[in-house]
């Protein structure tokens, strides 16, 4: 859960990619490090892997201020989606504020999406976790691959739940943005409902936004 220091004006929140094995989890956190290049000092963290698959987890840690001095950190999580990794991913899960689900665009990869979605919820409700307080957005990556679910389908599937959808092509780093800004949009709002961070702190939901803007060098882009 959100971790709020009032006596240091400080803001928590932890946000984690989730999703089947190979969905392109840590390429979001990479491709996300180096749009935001310049803007934060922040390193990404990437442990125990073996043939490029997460063993653990990837951590990006992301920080800034706002004018009130406000300070907002926000840690960017993933967890290793390999079936056999379900006690990290549950451990990594703990406390989540936000997820962003990363779907393999893949007719043939169906399957392993909505197993890892089932998994998603139950390793939620196991923490002790309401679905319903957590800002959770979809993402359908590999939009460049064959074989893929059309956008119509797409479309469909995002009319039919309530979690917004967006497609991606992450290793061209396309969408990779908006997902994020999506999830993080999402995650505030909750929070916000609980905690009432404009009012307590000062920290509109638009000053919230724009500085997230700011991460990817400004301009809304
Ligand atoms: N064609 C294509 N390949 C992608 C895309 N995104 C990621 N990949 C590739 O898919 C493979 C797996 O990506 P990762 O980001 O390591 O996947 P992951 O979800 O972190 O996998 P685990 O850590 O095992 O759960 C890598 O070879 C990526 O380069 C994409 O949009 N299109
Ligand atoms: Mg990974």
């Amino acid at each position: 859960m959100v971790y709020i220091d009032i006596q240091h004006r400080e803001v928590t929140l932890k946000l984690v990619y989730y999703g089947p094995a190979l969905s392109g989890k840590t390429t979001n956190l990479q491709q996300l490090h180096e749009l935001m290049v310049g803007s934060t000092g922040s390193e990404l963290i990437t442990l125990d892997t073996r043939d490029d698959r997460t063993l653990f987890f990837d951590l990006l840690p992301l920080h800034f201020e706002t004018e009130g001095g406000f300070k907002i950190r926000m840690k960017l999580f993933t967890v290793p989606g390999q079936v056999i990794h379900n006690t990290t991913r549950k451990i990594v899960l703990q406390g989540a504020d936000g997820v962003a689900f990363i779907a393999d665009s893949r007719v043939s990869h169906t399957r392993g999406n909505n197993e890892s979605f089932a998994n998603l919820k139950q390793n939620l409700r196991e923490n002790g976790i309401d679905m319903d307080d957590v800002g959770v957005v979809i993402q359908f990556n590999k939009r460049d691959l064959p074989g893929i679910r059309s956008d119509a389908e797409v479309k469909r599937i995002a009319s039919k739940g309530k979690e917004p959808v967006y497609t991606a092509v992450a290793i061209e780093s396309l969408g990779v943005a908006e997902t994020f800004k999506g999830l993080a949009d999402l995650s505030w709002r909750k929070l916000e409902r609980k905690f009432n961070f404009s009012e307590r702190f000062g920290v509109t939901h638009q000053h919230f936004m724009d500085k997230i803007d700011e991460l990817f060098g400004g301009g809304g882009g």
